[in-house]
């Protein structure tokens, strides 16, 4: 019997953005790479910092960081994947024709050094209970076992949202460890311009990437006006499609104030 969204929680769309378009927003992640790299600020991405520090030269730019945040005014990034025409009418389908675009940020996972992911729900990280907000996750780079793809837990969406604990050596707050073992997982391996969309409460994971080959991939939050009343924290959300209609970039913003 054919698995739905409701069923596992996730699905993957095959071919979603163009090899065209998938090439020229990793050009556009590089440019954003050596703007942060010029500005010196690794984040909290202690290994790739003290690495690129060391011997600059050395370290590939696309490898020096695990993530790169505010990317709302990368236009290629915004015209083929937070609002590419095949993308929203999949986002669409789920959210309706008034769609905002919440949260943006790449992930690296660098040849032999890329970090694992803990296991976490995304709404367990966030302060927002965006429950029926869509998550994506575009493949820009093949992602595999080998490098470190994402791992899911089909139907774990269906269960509560757990407390996230912050251990010592955690990146970011993460299921609780004990509950982490001997899981039923599911590998999503993408080829580049497939993506993946999940439920908020989808237990996921991405392993270390102890490869030869790097690994990008381009996560997305979208929401609809329905959901901004549950938000809880001031946020610049921008509109991706409204009434049916796609906003190019640079689409317009929404700041959102709470008191
Ligand atoms: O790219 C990864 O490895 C992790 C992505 C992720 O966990 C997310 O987008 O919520």
């Amino acid at each position: 019997m054919p698995r739905t969204f409701d069923d596992a929680g996730y699905f993957i769309c095959r071919g979603l953005v163009t090899a065209e378009q998938t090439e020229a927003i990793r050009q556009g992640l590089m440019r954003k790479a050596s703007e942060v790299a010029a500005s010196g600020d690794y984040g909290r991405d202690k290994i790739l910092e003290d690495g690129a520090k060391a011997s600059p030269d050395s370290v590939p730019l696309h490898e020096r960081f695990r993530k790169l945040n505010q990317l709302d005014l990368l236009p290629e990034l915004w015209n083929h994947w937070y609002a590419g025409a095949p993308v929203l009418e999949v986002v669409r389908h789920f959210l309706g024709d008034d769609i905002l675009r919440k949260y943006a940020s790449a992930f690296l996972k660098p040849a032999r050094i890329g970090g694992a992911t803990p296991w976490h729900q995304d709404i367990g990280l966030w302060r927002d209970r965006n429950d029926d907000a869509m998550n994506g996750w575009l493949a820009i780079d093949a992602s595999t076992q080998a490098n470190g793809c994402l791992q899911v837990v089909p139907g774990s969406h269906l269960g509560p949202i757990l407390e996230h604990v912050e251990y010592e050596d955690s990146i970011h707050a993460e299921l609780p460890r004990d509950r982490c073992n001997d899981l039923s997982v599911e590998y999503v391996e993408l080829q580049p311009g497939d993506a993946v969309f999940w439920h908020s409460r989808l237990w996921h994971y991405s392993a270390p990437n102890r490869s030869e080959t790097g690994r990008i991939g381009v996560g997305a939050v979208w929401v609809n006006p329905a959901q901004i009343s549950q938000l809880t924290t001031a946020k610049r959300l921008r509109w991706a499609m409204r009434t049916g209609r796609i906003l190019p970039h640079p689409a317009p913003e929404l700041i959102v104030t709470t008191d």
